[in-house]
């Protein structure tokens, strides 16, 4: 989508802190980090959020799934780490295009806010 942040950071039109990189699946530092590590991952290909993932889907889905377990090895988060999406306004969603945070190196509290 010619008007999204995320498929123009993913085009390489608006540079990012690259963490993890292939084809189809991008992981970038997120510009205002609300842990030592928080590390976003989206596929390229353009999705609104998670609700827009179908059965069809489900092997980028699985890669991208797999690359934030990726993320947290490289970043040494060995006690752990939260992965998150946000979906819609009520889910805090802020930019529109699916991508999961990779939280990590403190100690997070529940339920979120
Ligand atoms: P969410 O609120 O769940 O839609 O998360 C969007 C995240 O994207 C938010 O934590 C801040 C981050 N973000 C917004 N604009 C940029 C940007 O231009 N670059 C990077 N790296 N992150 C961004």
């Amino acid at each position: 989508m010619s008007d999204c942040l995320f498929c123009k950071i993913a085009a390489g039109e608006i540079p990012a802190d690259i963490v993890l990189e292939t084809d189809d699946i991008l992981a970038f530092r997120d510009i205002d980090p609300q842990a030592p590590t928080h590390v976003l991952v989206i596929p390229r290909q353009h999705f609104d959020n998670v609700s827009d993932l179908t059965r069809d889907d489900k092997d980028l889905a699985a890669r991208v799934l797999s690359a934030t377990a990726e993320v947290a090895q490289l970043e040494t988060l060995e006690r752990g780490y939260r992965v998150v999406t946000n979906v819609g306004s009520d889910g805090g969603q802020s930019v529109r295009h699916v991508h999961f945070h990779v939280l990590g190196g403190r100690g997070l509290t529940w339920p979120p806010g």
